[in-house]
C-alpha cells in the first residue's frame, strides 16, 4: 500500500535524501497572487470586507467579528462534560510543561560598573489562529493559548472561521475551549482575512474597535500561510504550517497493529498529509502494509487517509540498518517522529532534526496531539532542521538591557574607539571619547 524507495546498499548524502525521500510540494508563492487581494482589501476596508470574504468562503456573514461573551459561556456550559474533563486536563498537563520553558532575566557583568541584562518581556497583544477546514480543533485552541499566557501575554485575541452550521460563529468546542481557557477575545473570522484583520485592526460593525495584534502564531492552510508570508515584518509569525506529517523509524521489534494506526492517525488530517515508515526490516514493511490494507476500509476516513497514503508524500524507506535509519530521518526532520525501535530511548536521543519526537511503544504521536503537555504546533516541510514546535519562547523577546558607570566606559573606550574608526565611522568613537576625554 505504502510506496517504497530503498536505500539499502547505498549512502547518500543529506542533499541526495532530501530529493529522493517523500515530500509534499506546497507552493505558497503560487496562491500569493488570490492572497494579496483580499490582505489589501482588509487593510483598506477592515471589517467590511473581512465578513464579505467570509460570506463568500465559508457561506455565512455574521452580524459582527467578535463572538459575544454569552455564546462563550453558552458554548462552555453545552460542552459534553467527558469532552470538558478532557480538555481540562490536557490544559493541565499543557501548563505543567509550558511554565517549566519560562525564562529569567540574567545580569552578567562585563566590568566593574558595567552590566548587560537580557530581560524576557512578553509580546503585548497576540492573535492565535484556530483553523477550521476539515476537522474542529479545540485541541489546538489549548496549543495555542497555554504558551501565550504563561509567557505573561496580557492581550489575545483567538480567531476561528465562521461556520454556516453555526449561525456563523467558531465551532461551540473552539468556543468552549476559550472559555474554559479564560480567553474573552475571539473573532468569528478564518482564512487570509483573518489574519489580515489581526495585523491591521480596523472597527467592528457594533463600533467596537479591533486592535492590530504584535504576533500571528497557529497553523492554517494554504491562504492563511499566505497571508502570513505575506504580512510578516508588520507582525510576527510563528512559522509557515504546511500539512502534517509522521515518520516512524521503526525495527523488527515494532508492532505493525501500532505502526500501521499510527500512520493513519495523521493521513487522516488532510489527503496532502505525510505518513512515512523508515525501516531496516522489510518483513516490517510488508507487516505494516498487510495491516495498512486491514485498518484503512475500517477508519471513517478512508478515502482522505488512502489518498493521503498514496501521495506521492507518503511512503516506506527501507534502509540497511539503524544508522542509516537515523540519517533519513535528520534529512527528512519530520514534523512529528516516532522511534519504535528496541532501546528506543538511546536512538531516540540519537535524533537531530524533528518537531517532536515521539518514544517507544506507547507515545503514540496522537497523545501528543491532545494529552501528552508537549505542544502539537511544530515545524512542517523540512523546517524542523532549524525551528522548534511553538512554546513559551515564541511569546517573549529578549532585551538587551546596557548599563555602564563611567570607569566601565573608560575601560573599554579605545576598543570601541578602534572598532569605530576601522569601519570608518569615526562619529561612533567620538561619542565615547567625549565623555571620556572631554574632547569635541
Ligand atoms: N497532528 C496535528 C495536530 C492535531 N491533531 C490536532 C489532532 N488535533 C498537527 O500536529
Ligand atoms: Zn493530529
Amino acid at each position: 500500500m505504502l510506496s517504497r524507495t530503498d536505500l539499502r546498499g547505498r549512502v547518500p548524502s543529506p542533499a541526495e535524501l532530501r530529493a529522493v525521500l517523500p515530500r509534499a510540494e506546497i507552493d505558497v508563492d503560487a496562491v500569493l497572487h488570490r492572497v494579496r487581494p483580499i490582505v489589501d482589501a482588509v487593510r483598506t476596508r477592515g471589517v467590511e470586507a473581512a465578513l464579505e470574504f467570509t460570506e463568500r468562503f465559508d457561506g455565512v456573514r455574521p452580524e459582527r467579528v467578535t463572538v459575544p461573551a454569552e455564546r462563550l459561556e453558552k458554548a462552555l456550559a453545552e460542552l459534553d462534560p467527558r469532552v470538558r474533563a478532557a480538555l481540562e486536563e490536557a490544559i493541565r498537563r499543557s501548563r505543567l510543561v509550558h511554565a517549566d520553558q519560562r525564562r529569567t532575566d540574567v545580569t552578567t557583568t562585563l566590568a566593574p560598573g558595567g552590566t548587560v541584562t537580557e530581560r524576557w518581556v512578553p509580546v503585548g497583544r497576540v492573535g492565535l489562529y484556530v483553523p477550521g477546514g476539515l476537522a474542529v480543533y479545540p485541541s489546538s485552541v489549548v496549543m495555542n493559548v497555554v504558551p501565550a499566557q504563561e509567557a505573561g501575554v496580557e492581550s489575545l485575541v483567538v480567531c476561528s472561521p465562521a461556520q454556516a452550521e453555526h449561525g456563523g460563529l467558531p465551532h461551540p468546542t473552539i468556543l468552549a475551549a476559550c472559555a474554559l481557557l479564560g480567553v474573552d477575545e475571539v473573532w468569528a473570522v478564518g482564512g487570509a482575512q483573518a489574519v489580515a484583520l489581526l495585523a491591521y485592526g480596523g472597527g467592528d460593525t457594533d463600533g467596537r474597535v479591533l486592535d492590530p495584534v504584535d504576533l500571528v502564531t497557529g497553523p492554517g492552510n494554504i491562504y492563511v500561510t499566505g497571508a502570513k508570508r505575506l504580512l510578516r515584518g508588520l507582525v510576527g509569525i510563528d512559522a509557515e504550517a504546511g500539512p502534517t506529517e509522521i515518520a516512524i523509524l521503526a525495527d523488527d521489534t515494532a508492532d505493525p497493529v501500532h505502526v500501521a494506526a499510527d500512520l493513519i492517525s495523521q493521513a487522516e488530517h488532510d489527503t496532502l498529509a505525510a505518513s512515512v515508515l523508515v525501516t531496516d526490516s522489510p518483513a516490517l514493511a510488508d507487516a505494516v502494509d498487510a495491516e495498512l490494507a486491514v485498518q484503512v476500509p475500517a477508519t471513517r476516513h478512508a478515502e482522505r487517509v488512502r489518498e493521503a497514503l498514496s501521495g506521492r508524500q507518503s511512503g516506506c524507506v527501507l534502509v540497511d540498518d539503524l544508522d542509516a535509519g537515523l540519517r533519513v530521518v535528520d534529512a527528512y526532520a519530520a514534523e512529528h517522529l516516532e522511534v519504535q525501535t528496541a532501546q528506543a530511548a538511546a536512538v531516540a536521543a540519537r535524533v537531530r532534526n524533528a518537531g517532536a519526537v515521539f518514544v517507544g511503544a506507547y507515545s503514540p504521536v496522537s497523545l501528543g496531539d491532545y494529552c501528552a503537555g508537549s505542544n502539537h504546533v511544530l515545524p512542517t516541510g523540512g523546517c524542523a532542521r532549524h525551528s522548534g514546535g511553538l512554546s513559551v519562547q515564541n511569546f517573549l523577546r529578549g532585551i538587551h538591557v546596557v548599563e555602564y558607570d563611567e570607569t566601565a566606559l573608560r575601560e573599554v573606550a579605545d576598543q570601541v574607539i578602534a572598532l569605530a574608526e576601522a569601519e570608518g565611522l569615526p562619529a561612533h568613537g567620538q561619542a565615547v571619547a567625549v565623555r571620556t576625554d572631554g574632547r569635541r
